[in-house]
């Protein structure tokens, strides 16, 4: 008998009895057994479940990419509470402003070497434009035409929109022509306006968030969504974030990958607030998997994670570990992450996965293979 099924003959919670016979017949899980798998199921259950759905998709796929990081800024007109990398206008001299040279010297460093995409994102500076980004990924595109470019949060996007005075629609055209692959998940948090007034008040709110990314989606581009969880949200509101994001692929299919993001709590305004547990870490990214059933893909970030916690999320519904990232990347080191120069060799990314007994396979950033090892 196969694990699943001697899991739903030995489950003697009826409820979760049904939810996992849902699962099993491909059928949808609705937002109440959502939260009852959060609030219910064990973290067998919920793991025996979600591998069960990853490896119907993928098999043993793990998936890794070759990429590296921009942040051309962490200068950033917000203040989201949960922050431990911007720093405000005022303070930009603790804070680093990368010039277009700048970031192309960070792009000529990988000449020669097969990386595949670049990922741009940054604070929100004030004087770093829509124009200044034009030029960034038209000269990166000049340079290097064959590198994907991920860049900008929505947070991001709708700053460079409004400034310009640009609707959404023309402000995503402009950049596209100019150069932009895909977008980022981040910046989505918590959508619900009771969490996000609490630890992000003054930047874009969950609608726009969903609008900035439908409007991507319309014009042929694949986004990511993100999620930051673990600290004053409750479940109910990850089950809502995730429905949202569930509707809108409905409606477009243009999402590739959902990224659970652990909150870290150092240095930052809200470091009273505890770490979730690993446990809480594993449920979660399992409950994603089950709920997001037309997300493609679960990405496990490590350099949030460490190495040894994103080995395990192998077996918890994650099909993705990222990439090889170099230590051009602040934003865990700073929030308190164990990886403090988050960098992986493509034999030490191979081997990690290989060990978790899952097959390693580089992608390009639209999973696309590029080598199945
Ligand atoms: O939106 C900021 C998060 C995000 C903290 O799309 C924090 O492939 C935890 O979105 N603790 C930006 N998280 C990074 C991001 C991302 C990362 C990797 C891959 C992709 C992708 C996207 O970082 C922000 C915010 O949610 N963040 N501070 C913190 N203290
Ligand atoms: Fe700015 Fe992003 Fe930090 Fe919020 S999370 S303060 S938008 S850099």
């Amino acid at each position: 008998m196969q694990p699943v099924e001697q899991l739903i003959q030995r489950e003697k919670n009826e409820y979760l009895k049904s939810i996992a016979g849902k699962i099993v017949a491909g059928e949808r899980i609705n937002e109440a057994d959502g939260l009852a798998l959060f609030e219910q199921g064990s973290l067998p259950f919920l793991g025996v479940l979600a591998n069960y759905t990853r490896e119907r998709l993928h098999g043993d796929t793990t998936y890794f990419n070759r990429n590296f990081h921009i942040e051309p800024t962490n200068v950033c007109v917000y203040a989201c509470k949960f922050c431990s990398y911007s720093r405000l206008y005022a303070h930009r001299d603790e804070g680093w402003e990368l010039s277009i040279d700048n970031m192309l010297d960070i792009v000529k460093k990988y000449d020669g070497q097969p990386v595949t995409e670049v990922h741009i994102v940054g604070g929100v500076h004030p004087k770093m434009n829509l124009e200044f980004f034009g030029e960034l990924l038209r000269k990166i595109k000049a340079h290097r035409g064959d590198l994907h470019i991920k860049g900008f949060t929505a947070v991001e996007l709708d700053y460079m929109f409004r400034k310009a005075k640009l609707p959404v629609e023309e402000g995503m055209r402009f950049l596209k022509e100019a150069g932009l692959d895909s977008l980022p998940g981040g910046g989505a948090e918590i959508f619900h306006p009771e969490i996000r007034s609490q630890i992000a008040h003054d930047k874009i709110d969950g609608k726009g968030w969903l609008r900035i990314h439908e409007a991507a989606h319309a014009l042929g581009m694949f986004t990511n969504a993100t999620m930051l969880y673990g600290h004053i949200e409750e479940y109910w509101h990850r089950i809502d974030h995730m429905e949202k994001l569930r509707q809108l692929q409905d409606k477009t299919g243009g999402f590739n990958t959902f990224i659970p993001l652990k909150f870290r709590n150092k240095d930052n305004e809200m470091s009273h607030v505890p770490e979730s547990t690993a446990a809480e870490d594993m449920k979660m990214y399992a409950v994603a998997r089950l709920y997001l059933d037309n997300f493609p893909h679960l990405k496990a970030y490590w350099p949030m994670l460490g190495r040894q916690q994103a080995q395990l999320t192998l077996g918890f519904g994650v099909n993705d570990i990222d990439g090889t990232i170099d230590d051009s990347t602040k934003i865990y080191s700073m929030a308190g992450s164990e990886e403090q120069t988050p960098s992986m060799t493509t034999e030490q990314l191979v081997a990690l996965i290989r060990q978790a007994r899952r097959k390693p396979v580089e992608r390009d950033t639209l999973y696309n293979v590029v080598t199945a090892y």
